[in-house]
């Protein structure tokens, strides 16, 4: 599962809006489903107003670089949390999580709890303390992007973006 594949499958893809919830990309190589499993209006941190959808790859697990690429194919990204407000929010999501899932963050200073970007926005330091899950983020690895994951309560976790395909979570901007 490559970039290869994704060009390949950017080029034979077809889209269906199957339902108003769920989206569908299918080629002989890429067959992903995202469902959407909430959404979020309010402010960001200058008092702007904005609003989104969130969509879970529920039949599909990647690394974080395909991840983010897939996204894109569905005109969508790998889903941000501008606040701390917005963050609890997803966290509170019924049924959202299953095992890891990726969202946009990454750092290039391992293990730092505050040294965190949002890629997709122009690799702008994310403002608010991140509740990390217990014990998190520990670089067990190389791990320099950020998943959100369910140990009885939710919380971010750094993870290795390549070692193991995980499901994300891709957000469209309403
Ligand atoms: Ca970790």
């Amino acid at each position: 599962m490559g970039m290869k594949i994704l060009i390949f499958a950017s080029v034979l893809l077809w889209m269906t809006l199957e339902e108003s919830t769920a989206l569908h990309i299918k080629t002989p190589h890429l067959d992903v489903n995202l469902e959407e499993i909430g959404r979020y209006s309010g402010q960001d941190s200058t008092g702007t107003r904005y609003s989104k959808s969130y969509f879970i790859s529920r039949n599909y697990q990647s690394n974080w670089e395909d991840a983010k690429a897939i996204c894109k194919l569905f005109n969508l990204e790998l889903a941000t949390f501008e606040t701390l407000h917005e963050a609890n929010s997803f966290f509170n999501l019924p049924n959202v999580i299953q095992d890891y899932v990726f969202v946009d963050g990454t750092t290039t200073v391992l293990g730092s709890p505050t040294e965190w970007y949002w890629t997709n926005k122009g690799e702008r330091k994310i403002a608010y303390a991140l509740p990390w899950d217990r014990g998190e983020p520990n670089n067990a690895g190389i791990e320099s992007c950020l998943t959100v994951i369910k140990h009885g309560k939710i919380g971010f976790n750094d993870l290795s973006c390549w070692t193991n395909p995980k499901y994300f979570i891709c957000q469209r901007n309403d």
